[in-house]
């Protein structure tokens, strides 16, 4: 073959699996899109729904069900005006269907199974076939046995971008949102749980398994926000003001869209949020207390402000290595959990280091990253605040005695860890404030 004549097939077998899109593709962070191939004018998809090893966190890994090996699928990413068919894998061991989650589609096509169709047997493969006739931020996700199937995972994006877009977007990200309950020390998610979950997800990863999202500052930035869960979830964007522009029925007039911080995507909704990067780290979470954190019991007395003084003594003669905890509060479960081994395949709490200690946080919550500057495929690290504009202790620069909270009799001038416990040393809190 002569060179011209391989160059000519390697550029038509490009020109036939992905032509160079007309939009800015969606990022899925911790995910992926789904390829797929023309043929005949349609665009091809291949869906597989089976039984899954997903890692929630480093250190954490579930029995999932999901599509080609990930929770959520990969994106779907369409133009509006699109022919699609989507091949249906079922190796799952019962039967499934699949939802298009908010698309204009035949009856037939929709997906519930026994009511639109056959369900899919385990090992068969159904075809989708339908055109797209709207653009927006749909969803796939199990239509048969949806408490075990959804509840375990079986969920994905599907995004149609508009054929004429009406302004530019320059980063288009999307994050779904999920509650689950794995049993500490266990690894198969709980589908039977209806209120008290324990592990609450963006993309199936708790934080600080979250990959940031990334912008230049003054870049347009959409977060697709998608929820097929049992939960709301008021999800907060810090440091800047940002506008709802669509849902899963539609854009949002610009003449109906009102400014906020903080939007609540409900089970079954997408919403889609636009905003003007700001420099910073700014984080991103759910709003409600619990979910920004990692598996927690819920059945402990309350014993914020109650004196433990002596009973540690008293219950490690029974208990050996017992601490206790919780009189001030909680924080200091994130400098134990550095040297205390919990159950298995089970997250701590709340952790994930910053540049300035730990952030204290879990589950739903990730980064966005706002540079002047990036390095494309790269995370750009923490950033870097200009001089006099980080909070910091109106005693800054005075001499400050750093000891450790289990061992007060470890002092020392500079910080670091306990020689002792391995736990990290705490400045001494300064005298009271005298006249500055
Ligand atoms: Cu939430």
């Amino acid at each position: 073959m002569k060179p011209i004549d391989l160059f000519l097939l390697i550029a038509l077998s490009f020109s036939q699996v992905q032509a160079r899109p007309s939009y800015t593709p969606v990022v899925t962070p911790n995910g992926s899109t789904l390829p797929y191939e023309m043929e005949g004018g349609v665009k091809v998809f291949r869906l597989s729904v089976e039984v899954i090893k997903h890692e929630i966190a480093p250190g954490m890994v579930v029995n999932a069900w999901g599509y080609n090996g990930q929770t959520p699928g990969p994106t779907i990413e369409a133009v509006e005006g699109d022919r699609v068919r989507i091949l249906v894998t079922n190796k799952l061991p019962e039967p499934t269907a699949v939802h298009w989650h908010g698309l204009l589609l035949p009856s037939g096509m929709d997906g519930v199974a026994g009511l639109s169709q056959r369900p899919i047997p385990p090992g068969d493969t159904f075809a989708y076939e339908f055109t797209l006739r709207q653009h927006g931020t749909q969803m796939y996700h199990s239509h048969g046995d949806e408490m075990v199937q959804i509840g375990l995972g079986a969920m994905g994006f599907f995004v149609i971008h508009p054929k004429e877009p009406d302004h530019r977007i320059d980063r288009d990200y999307a994050i779904f949102l999920n509650e689950w309950f794995v049993e500490p020390g266990s690894a198969t998610p709980n589908p039977n749980i209806m209120t008290d979950f324990n592990l609450f997800t963006f993309n199936s990863r708790a934080f600080p398994g979250t990959a940031p999202l990334v912008a230049k500052s003054g870049e347009r930035v959409r977060i697709r926000l998608g929820n097929v869960g049992q939960d709301s979830h008021p999800i907060h964007l810090h440091g800047h003001s940002f506008k709802v522009v669509a849902t899963d029925g539609g854009d949002i007039p610009s003449t109906a869209q009102w400014p906020e911080t903080t939007v609540l995507v409900a089970p079954g909704q997408t919403r889609d949020i636009e905003f003007v990067a700001a420099p910073g780290d700014w984080a991103i979470h759910c709003h409600r207390r619990h979910h920004p954190m990692n598996a927690m019991g819920h059945d402990f007395p309350n014993l914020l402000g109650v004196s433990q003084e002596g009973l540690e003594e008293v219950i490690q003669s029974q208990l050996p290595g017992y601490m206790a905890m919780g009189e001030s509060g909680m924080h200091e479960m994130t400098e134990h959990q550095q040297h205390m081994q919990g159950p298995a395949n089970t997250l701590p709490m709340m952790g994930g280091e910053g540049p300035f200690g730990s952030v204290a946080m879990g589950g739903m919550f990730t980064i966005l990253k706002v540079r002047e500057q990036l390095e494309e495929g790269q995370d750009p690290g923490w950033y870097p605040n200009p001089e006099g504009t980080v909070a910091e202790s109106i005693h800054q620069g005075e001499k400050s005695i750093y000891t450790c909270p289990m061992h007060p009799e470890v002092r020392q001038q500079q910080p670091g860890s306990c020689p002792v416990c391995g736990m990290d040393l705490e400045p001494e809190t300064p005298p009271p404030d005298h006249d500055h």
